[in-house]
């Protein structure tokens, strides 16, 4: 089928899905003129199949509150592609995802899991389940409900969860306890973001946000610049942003401001991240505890974080907390480099309003990469039972973060504009999932 007949196709299969069909519709336009260019990936069906999930799960989590109420909360696990390896990807807790935005994330984690260069397929899942101002044992209880389901369809050679959003060391922990009861087996390989002491890999913790520091170093790199003395800006105050945050600061950058889901904060002597940190992981409250500590700075209730001005603007919230109007304060404000830290965090009129203004701009499939590269390896840690040390796994993401970089930026300036990183990396991360799907047939 030709490209136009096939977009007819997904367009009415997907309408009830519209984030997802966007999200089609973008990486599909990057992706005509190589499938325009090679008979054989339009004779074996590539690109349709592509397109495709594989599987989508949906199912019921019952759990009890302290309080004795029941509640009803919904399951989901989208296994879009296991060309490269297993079934890989995060699980989600909030309170807003659908079956929309799971399609999306799971579609953009095949392009991803591909750029890392390891033997990783791509998946995403989670819940509508709110973990924040439940109690651990709530926690536990929903966590094994939800695992009750969801251990038939994981394992080592199958899918392997991680973390994202709402889910985090202490997810994981229970996550990993009900798989281990439900199968009757200590099997590592079956869930990443693991503690070190169990079975987890050093540097997982810190590597989605150090990752995306790494990126950004090369992209700097590039156009003969680097970090020191930039001021960034970093939306969120999650796994992300903390890390990135950390990295920042280690390699000589500024850091004026973050956020969370109520407000922003701004610091005129640059943020603390070890208040940060006690705040949000030891006592998971909000950010306005911050300023007990630094009576200069400021907590904008409401605000998010894109009206301070700066050089780097880094996204490490949500999807969609970047729009037209922020990009285009941004650039009025002097900004020079985007880069994702989130999944989906930039509207697409705001990418358009940043990269119109000669902003360098980097998805997130390429920049975030770091999470899932670590998370692979930590299955390879745990396939042949050892433990690498933080050096060691640190200096294999910084290879892999600079392998993805040239990579996109080859893939680029095949199509013609070497600085559009959005081109270079789903072209990228398609000829490696492409290749092996020739390989392996029409299955
Ligand atoms: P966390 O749950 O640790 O942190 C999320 C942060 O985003 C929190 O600060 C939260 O605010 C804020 N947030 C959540 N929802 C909203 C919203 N609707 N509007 C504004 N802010 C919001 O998640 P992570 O740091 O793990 O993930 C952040 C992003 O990075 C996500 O897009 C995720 O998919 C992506 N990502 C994560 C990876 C990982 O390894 N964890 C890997 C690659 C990408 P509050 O503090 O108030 O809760
Ligand atoms: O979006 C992501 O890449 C993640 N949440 C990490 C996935 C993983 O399997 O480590």
């Amino acid at each position: 089928m030709d490209a136009s007949g096939l977009m007819a196709r997904v367009e009415r299969r997907w309408s009830t899905t519209p984030g997802f069909l966007a999200e089609i519709r973008s990486v599909v336009a990057s992706l005509v003129p190589v499938v325009d260019a090679s008979p054989e990936l339009a004779s074996e069906g590539v690109l349709e199949r592509l397109l495709e999930p594989e599987r989508v799960l949906m199912f019921q989590v019952p759990w009890r509150a302290d309080d004795g109420e029941v509640h009803v909360n919904r399951g989901y696990r989208v296994q879009f592609n296991n060309a490269l390896g297993p079934y890989k990807g995060g699980l989600r807790f909030h309170p807003d995802v659908d079956l929309d935005l799971f399609l999306s994330l799971a579609f953009e984690q095949v392009l991803k899991n591909s750029l890392t260069g390891l033997r990783l397929g791509g998946a995403k899942g989670g819940s509508d389940f709110e973990p924040r101002g439940r109690s651990d044992a709530e926690v536990a209880r929903f966590c094994f409900s939800f695992m009750t389901e969801l251990h038939h369809h994981i394992g080592a050679a199958v899918d392997v969860p991680a973390g994202d959003i709402g889910v985090g060391g202490r997810e994981i922990g229970y996550l990993f306890g009900a798989y281990k009861r439900l199968v009757g087996r200590f099997e590592p390989g079956a869930l990443t973001g693991k503690d070190p002491v169990w079975g987890g890999s050093f540097v997982r913790r810190e590597a989605t946000g150090y990752g995306l520091v790494y990126f950004v170093r090369e992209m700097l790199r590039a156009r003969g610049d680097d970090l020191a003395g930039k001021r960034a800006v970093v939306s969120g105050s999650g796994k992300v942003a903390i890390y990135a945050m950390e990295k920042l600061e280690q390699l000589g950058a500024q850091v004026a401001a973050c956020s969370d889901r109520g407000g922003a904060l701004v610091d005129p002597d640059g943020i603390d991240v070890a208040i940060v940190k006690r705040l949000k992981e030891v006592e998971r409250t909000g950010l306005a505890g911050y300023l007990e500590a630094r009576p200069r700075a400021r907590y904008l209730k409401g605000a998010n974080a894109w009206a301070e001005p700066c050089q780097l603007a880094l996204p490490c919230a949500t999807q969609d907390e970047l729009g037209v109007r922020d990009a285009r304060r941004l650039v009025a404000n002097g900004v020079q480099l985007v880069a994702e830290g989130a999944n989906l965090p930039c509207t697409a009129d705001a990418i358009s309003a940043l990269t119109g203004a000669g902003v360098a701009f980097a998805p997130g499939k390429a920049a975030n990469a770091g999470g899932v590269a670590t998370s692979g390896l930590e299955m390879q840690q745990n396939a042949a039972q050892q433990a690498w040390t933080f050096e060691d796994v640190d200096a294999r993401l910084q290879a892999i973060m600079a392998g993805i970089h040239a990579s996109c930026r080859q893939a680029a300036e095949r199509s013609g504009s070497p600085d559009d990183l959005r081109t270079g990396a789903n072209v990228a991360g398609f000829e490696r999932v492409a290749r092996a799907m020739l390989d392996l047939g029409v299955v």
